[in-house]
């Protein structure tokens, strides 16, 4: 089963993504999600100057050898481009293998181990009442699992938090808007509004939070000590990891779980993480982390070290990715739970895919393959919009992570 031919499409409806579709002489493709929100860009080109051309030839069956040639054969390994590239071919190719063979990916991962994949659902609010009532929300649409995030008071933005009502996405055409953080009053402000989301809504849902790599280590102790008393599901990116020995600090001081991974490319970001038990959930995502076969590697990883998974799914991870990701959620053992965010409309129209939410949970569907496909024409009157993630800085004026 040859590759014939490796396009890569690039498109905006709503926001960017790059997405690339191998075909083979058999007639027929595979898609793989490649995008990099911010420096989208500079995937296409690595794909198309770099790997496409080493692609034509190579029998697609040959999944975990084309990974091993791609990932050594460049010898600049790892980081954020490379690996986005091999996600997408090495998803391109478990898409054309499934339909190949008649199968939906995940049969050929093992099949399932579970019904369907639990998500969680993202509440933000301006105030305390605006989150609380937005996670009721999510609850009474069949959602088990909330992620809240609500506006610091005195701050001019806070992550999470979209303007009333639009679809959130933090990026900006043009330049990055710089937001203002606070870490004292947003120390002093969290565990208030997960006091009253707990008062609210009782002590069943999930209830997480993502903190957006802003702490330190013990910043992120103290926080996590703040927040035992509302059990939350996890507390995310506490601290920027790229110190994955700063971990042990956090877990010295707290029993609130931690998730951390949506930045990570490859399982030598997080290896001492899972090893010493460091983190309860893993966020590496199919697009950013080496695709399918890598991933299934981390979890692999984690599974022996009592770590789950808990794949990034935000809308800036295009449909093919997320039909990936619940490939390898419903036939991983050790699968903790989906991010999931609906893209909008026009993106559904740009990638009509089969998976399907029902009652807090989402399944991939049966089709053979991921089941996501991508209409180039529509896909073609969404023209790519250069844009950036928010710049943060402390109100010193320091540059800070956003
Ligand atoms: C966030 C992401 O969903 C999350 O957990 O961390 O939305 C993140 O801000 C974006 O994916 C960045 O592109
Ligand atoms: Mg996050």
């Amino acid at each position: 089963m040859k590759i014939v031919d490796g396009q890569v499409i690039v498109c905006s409806p709503g926001r960017n993504f790059v997405t690339l579709k191998l075909s083979t002489e058999d007639g027929l493709y595979g898609l793989g999600d490649a995008t990099l929100n911010g420096r989208e860009l500079a995937v296409a080109s690595y794909l198309k100057e770099h790997v496409v051309p080493l692609l034509i030839g190579r029998d697609a069956r040959r999944i975990e050898d084309t990974w091993q040639y791609l990932y050594k054969g460049a010898y600049w390994r790892r980081g954020p481009v490379t690996m986005a590239a091999i996600s997408a071919v090495d998803t391109a190719l478990w898409d054309v293998n499934g339909k190949a063979l008649d199968t939906p990916v995940y049969q050929l991962l093992g099949g399932a181990s579970r019904e369907s994949v639990m998500v969680y659902g993202h509440a933000n609010g301006r105030t305390i009442d605006d989150t609380v009532k937005a996670a009721s929300r999510f609850l009474e649409q069949g959602y088990q699992a909330v992620r809240a995030q609500c506006a610091v008071p005195g701050l001019d933005a806070t992550y999470g938090v979209g303007h009333a009502g639009a679809h959130y996405d933090p990026t900006d055409k043009g330049r990055p808007t710089e937001s203002q953080w606070s870490t004292e009053r947003y120390l002093d402000f969290v565990p208030g509004l997960f006091e009253k989301m707990r008062a609210e809504l009782g002590p069943v849902p999930h209830l997480l939070h993502d903190v957006h790599h802003r702490l330190t280590p013990i910043e992120a102790a103290r926080l996590g000590k703040s927040l035992e008393p509302y059990h939350l599901f996890w507390m995310e990116d506490a601290v920027p990891a790229e110190l994955q020995e700063g971990f042990r600090t956090i877990r010295q001081h707290t029993t609130t779980p931690l998730a951390v991974g949506e930045v990570f490319n490859s399982i030598w970001d997080c290896h001492l993480l899972i090893e010493e038990q460091l983190i309860d959930y893993i966020r590496c995502s199919v697009v950013h982390a080496g695709g399918i076969s890598h991933l299934r590697k981390i979890a692999a990883l984690g599974e022996v070290h009592h770590v789950r998974t808990g794949c990034h799914g935000a809308t800036d991870l295009s449909p093919v990715c997320l039909a990936a990701a619940l490939h390898f959620d419903l036939a991983v053992h050790n699968f903790g739970i989906q991010e999931y965010i609906p893209h909008t409309e026009e993106t559904d129209r740009v990638f009509p895919h089969r998976y399907r939410f029902e009652a807090g949970a989402l399944h991939p569907g049966d089709a053979p393959g991921l089941g996501v496909d991508v209409d180039e024409a529509l896909a073609a009157r969404h023209p790519y919009a250069r844009a950036y993630l928010p710049v943060s800085r402390k109100l010193d004026g320091t540059v800070h992570s956003w």
